[in-house]
């Protein structure tokens, strides 16, 4: 094996191991009607890995949104990526 592709390979299972907190999310984008809270079908559509018991540990209100307080505790408590700058 050379050593090119030993990097490539460790590159790879990097990026397949990094974890949720590791990763950038766009939650403007996110927003998909705009109402400035983020529903648990608008998540999934940029973080499918965030499952209904993150979402709802998130939710902290229980509203069944996500509002911008709600997703800054939860990333400060790493429940969610940090937002793409
Ligand atoms: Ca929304
Ligand atoms: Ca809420």
């Amino acid at each position: 094996m050379t050593l090119t592709l030993t990097l490539t390979r460790l590159i790879a299972a990097s990026l397949i191991t990094l974890p949720v907190v590791a990763m950038a999310a766009d939650y403007m984008a996110a927003d998909a009607n705009q109402d400035g809270m983020l529903s648990y079908e608008e998540v999934q559509a940029i973080l499918p890995e965030v499952t209904t018991d993150t979402f709802m540990a998130v939710d902290a209100d229980g509203d069944g949104l996500i509002n911008a307080d709600e997703l800054a505790m939860a990333q400060t408590e790493g429940l969610m990526p940090e937002a793409d700058s």
